[in-house]
């Protein structure tokens, strides 16, 4: 018989409170406490189990049993939403800009949901790595050092040479444990891109963590706004290669927990990427509100105004917004069963 997997549940529990029990007994989960799938699953109204403490949340699913320890994963998605990482520069000899930074990857255990531990593999010890942020035409100098046991690679999305590729075969390759490289290249096109480890089996090594965000500013920037990087990902935690949580920045519920605080009719810029696995498309959906989209970032004319977008894995966009209203909306992809597994959050106006 075929293994009980979330999925198969989901489709043959009409109502998740129902299927608590046999989600517990299936997902496997590191402590003797509830797993998130429980929690997940008594929090539901819809499903009729035991009240959800986080009543707060407007009846939104959410974990509970307390709150993941940031400080003992060693990065905090509420810092990581505005951490731009602008690297060391210096002049090179015909003026152009270098840039540089280091990035180490490495293993090492995160709390992905109160209670549940996840064996994680990531860059400068943070999921979603450093997001790396340069100007159109500038040089990027990346040192890539492997701490971890596997080899592993940084594969960056843009034109650039074929040995910087960051794939086997191609400059230095595979680098295996211990072992180091430069990846240089020029900063183009504009727009917001991706990278992460090109070593097989890859969706294992993109699903453990290894990935990031490469924001490009146009020569002649974007307008001033209050800007946010949001990575949408996702964790097997039972490797059957289909994901049990779901996020924006690793930690499901995060933004719910503690919404992200913007201003009323400031320009919000939001730059959003997908790397989740497993799963073939992902949303964002915002209520009581529009934006404008501009895919890959890579022109300064939106093509579309909408309150929710689609992207499979690797597609990034920027969303640009104000909020006219003082007050709490919600964001989450507008795949509801990825909603109730973490990914959703509240921006509150002041
Ligand atoms: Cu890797």
């Amino acid at each position: 018989m075929a293994p009980l997997t979330r999925r198969k549940l989901l489709r043959s529990v009409p109502a998740l409170g129902l299927g608590a029990a046999a989600l517990h007994a299936t997902i496997p989960h590191s402590h003797g406490t509830a797993t998130a799938a429980e929690h997940e699953a008594h929090g539901t109204p819809e499903g009729g189990a035991a009240a959800p403490h986080n009543a707060g949340r407007g009846g939104h699913a959410g974990f509970r049993g307390g709150e993941v320890d940031h400080r003992a994963n060693g990065f905090d998605p509420h810092e990581i939403i505005r951490d731009f990482d602008w690297g060391k520069t210096s002049k090179l000899p015909d003026g152009r800009t270098l840039r540089e930074w280091t990035l180490a990857a490495g293993e090492h255990e995160i709390e992905i949901a109160p209670g549940v531990k996840f064996a994680a593999w990531s860059y400068n010890g943070r999921i979603p790595g450093p997001t790396l942020r340069a100007k159109e035409g500038e040089r990027l100098r990346i040192r890539f050092f492997n701490g971890g046991d596997h080899p592993h690679t940084i594969h960056f999305h843009g034109i650039h040479t074929a040995p910087a590729d960051g794939v086997l075969g191609l400059g230095a390759g595979e680098i295996p444990p211990g072992g180091s490289t430069v990846y240089e290249f020029d900063a183009l096109p504009f727009g917001l891109h991706l990278y992460h480890c090109h070593v097989r089996p890859l969706a294992e090594h993109i699903a453990k963590g290894l990935y990031g965000t490469i924001v490009i500013d146009p020569k002649d920037p974007r307008p001033k706004a209050d800007e946010l990087i949001m990575v949408m990902n996702g964790f097997d935690t039972n490797f059957d290669r289909a994901n049990e949580l779901y996020a924006a920045n690793t930690i499901g519920f995060a933004y719910s927990d503690r919404p992200i605080q913007v201003k009323r009719d400031e320009l919000v810029r939001v730059y959003l990427v997908n790397v989740l696995e497993y799963d073939l498309i992902n949303s964002f959906h915002l209520h009581g509100n529009f934006f404008h989209y501009f895919p890959t970032g890579t022109s300064m004319q939106p093509v579309e105004f909408t309150d929710t977008i689609m992207q499979c894995q690797g597609q990034r966009g920027i969303l640009e917004m104000r909020f006219p209203y003082a007050g709490k909306y919600m964001f989450h992809a507008h795949q509801s069963e990825f909603t109730e597994l973490g990914w959703m959050g509240f921006f509150e106006v002041s």
